[in-house]
């Protein structure tokens, strides 16, 4: 039947496809279907099955022909992208040509680390995917620094990239991998998957499966390198592009009904249980109901802050980080890296792991039951289950008895007796910024040995955001917060950041700059690697018994914050007390507002337990050595 044809050749595939495509009314498709002479009952029939099709959903894909950048341009179009995080070269050029006239916004980074990290605070601001275009072997490489941070944070990169050929004619090129290697290899540990393309007509196809890739859980970047005369740039190719619904697979993944059940009634029995949050609670957006989850039984919660804010730090339920003591029950929804944190786990408490991240769960930390879920999905499970499981008045009493030695460990104040130095206390910074900045500015922190135990960090109204990498590799910062400004235009955006880690990527500024993308930056500026300087005394050896740290300090020349902010589009001002503090960062709040960055170089002091007293520097100056004045 599907292949009989009217007096024009149309068949009834034809048609179907019509009325599916919402080209055809219903009236349409049943007289279509009669003008081919199908019977009463053939036509019902025709009509139920495209009835059923609707409510599966189709799938409608659309012919697009043109050289293979355009198959991956389009493509990325239809799966959402607005943005392109990019460092650019000549090896892509027919991608760039592919993209100038589409609505594509392009947002340059002049390093392939910051626009990594640009791409990286995106996916962060928008829980979403980013997209990204790098430069071949020589840019990949130098992107490897915050691939890194980009895997370990599970971060959803779709990342494409020029390669020029060497497994032709010649294998030793410039900018090229060395001979026998695959550029696709270089970024390896960092992907969850990564190959080289040469195929022009299968660049669609190909598109759809990195975005695919990176954004399926547990997340990570994916990198596809097209070798670029034959994929970007051969001519009168047709591919099929598909609307990003069409292949990114939907997390809404619910828990299983009867581990639901066990896990309420544990928690209704255990009588000290706890629970712990991570990163994936905010991916997921299962922030509320996880709270929500936390009220219902007065549960005393821990949550990692070390990539994001996943509970509301000052709220009462609020344990610190990730701790087991004295705990006979640990439910944990969206942990992921959990390798460091779990602390005193004992071989017998229970350890009950909750959403989609099934390459941590069981990786370093042995569970007693993993339940795969979408994190917000489960957590409504697991409180609809508690209240059939326990009256409403025995859950009140649970929660009341919860909030009554609710721990309250983020209810905490800098000594009165450190405010006001001449020289800012290091704990006095954070303090003075949480005070000052505005109440839901989203903080993305990159001053290491900075406390950020003051920070109001949540998801409520009221509440800050919070972003930092977890992989700890510098040069995140500046890149971080201009992405996240991007997804989030509307939030006032703070990269708190140390001296050492600005110069890892200064040259991000120039973005924001360039594409008005206001960041207020507050440097905290112990003219030090303070962080490094403390392992280095806590090593006790002779660079402490000398209290001489080589390397560390960092003035001498000093870094002109100020002057690098001017020379390159933002304003700066420099900050040498506590006192001048909370109205330059109204200032710098103000001119953000009206549409410039603005840096603020804060003195702040050096944390004098650890060596901070020290400012030693190796003397060596080239000068004795040269014998000419040139
Ligand atoms: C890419 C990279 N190189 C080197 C390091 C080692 N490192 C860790 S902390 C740090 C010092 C950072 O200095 P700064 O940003 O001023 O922060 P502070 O420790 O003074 O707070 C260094 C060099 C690193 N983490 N990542
Ligand atoms: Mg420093």
């Amino acid at each position: 039947m599907m292949n009989q044809v009217t007096t024009n050749g149309t068949t009834v595939k034809d048609i179907m496809a019509q009325y599916l495509n919402k080209g055809i009314s219903r009236r349409g498709f049943v007289t279509a279907l009669g003008a081919l002479g199908i019977s009463t009952a053939g036509v019902s029939m025709l009509v139920k099955n495209a009835d059923a099709v609707e409510t599966v959903g189709n799938r409608v894909g659309r012919s697009v022909t043109g050289t293979g950048g355009e198959l991956c341009i389009q493509q990325a179009l239809d799966a959402g992208v607005k943005y392109l995080f990019c460092s650019p070269g000549s090896a892509e050029a027919g991608f760039y040509d592919a993209m100038f006239d589409t609505p594509m916004v392009m947002i340059e980074g002049l390093h392939e680390g910051i626009s990594v990290a640009m791409a990286c605070g995106y996916a962060r601001g928008t829980n979403g995917p980013a997209f990204l275009n790098l430069h071949v072997m020589g840019g990949t490489a130098q992107a490897a620094g915050q691939m890194m941070n980009a895997a370990y944070d599970e971060t959803p990169l779709v990342i494409t990239s020029g390669q020029n050929e060497t497994e032709s004619f010649n294998d030793d090129s410039g900018l090229s991998p060395a001979p026998g290697w695959p550029q696709s290899d270089v970024n390896r540990m960092f992907t969850k998957i990564s190959w080289t393309t040469r195929d022009a007509a299968a660049m669609a196809h190909q598109t759809r499966r990195i975005f695919k890739v990176a954004t399926t859980y547990p997340q990570g970047p994916a990198w596809l390198h097209c070798v670029g005369d034959s994929a970007f740039a051969t001519k009168d190719v047709t591919g099929v592009i598909y609307k990003g619904e069409d292949f990114m697979i939907p997390d809404d993944v619910p828990a299983s009904p009867d581990k639901i059940k066990a896990v309420a009634a544990a928690l209704l029995a255990a009588k000290a249980p706890v629970l712990w949050v991570g990163a994936e609670v905010k991916r997921q957006g299962a922030e509320p109901t996880v709270l929500e989850l936390a009220e219902l039984l007065g549960l005393p919660t821990r949550a990692d802050t070390g990539m994001c804010a996943s509970f509301p730090v000052k709220h009462p339920l609020y344990a610190g980080g990730w701790d087991a003591k004295g705990n006979d029950l640990v439910v944990g929804i969206g942990c992921t890296n959990m390798s460091e944190s779990a602390r005193n786990m004992t071989t017998e408490t229970p350890l009950v792991l909750i959403g989609l991240g099934t390459d941590d769960m069981g990786r370093n930390q042995a569970f007693s039951m993993a339940i795969i879920a979408n994190c917000k999905v489960a957590a409504r499970q697991l409180i609809d289950e508690l209240k059939s499981q326990a009256t409403a008045e025995q859950l009140k009493a649970k929660a009341d008895a919860g909030m009554a030695k609710a721990p309250n460990a983020g209810n905490v104040k800098p000594k009165p007796e450190i405010l006001g130095k001449a020289l800012m206390d290091l704990n006095e910074f954070p303090w003075i910024i949480d005070n000052e900045i505005d109440k839901e500015a989203i903080i993305m922190h990159e001053a290491f040995a900075s406390p950020r135990t003051f920070y109001s960090i949540g998801h409520r109204p009221g509440d800050k955001g919070f972003e930092r990498t977890g992989g700890g590799s510098l040069g995140f910062g500046i890149g971080c917060a201009t992405g996240v400004k991007v997804a989030c235009p509307d939030r006032q955006v703070v990269n708190v950041i140390g001296d050492g880690a600005v110069m890892f990527s200064a040259a991000g500024w120039w973005t924001q700059a360039r594409s008005g993308i206001p960041i207020l930056t507050i440097i905290g500026n112990n003219h030090n690697y303070e962080t490094v300087r403390s392992n280095y005394y806590r090593y006790e050896g002779k660079m402490k018994t000398a209290n001489r740290y080589i390397g560390m300090m960092l003035d001498r020349p000093d870094n002109d914050f100020v002057k690098m902010a001017n020379a390159q589009g933002l304003e700066g001002i420099k900050v040498k007390t506590p006192q001048e503090f909370p109205a330059a960062i109204k200032r710098g709040a103000e001119i953000c507002a009206a549409g410039t960055g603005c840096v603020l170089d804060v003195d702040i002091e050096r944390n004098m337990t650890t060596g901070g007293d020290s400012t030693w520097i190796q003397e060596f100056n080239l000068a004795a050595l040269r014998t000419k004045k040139v």
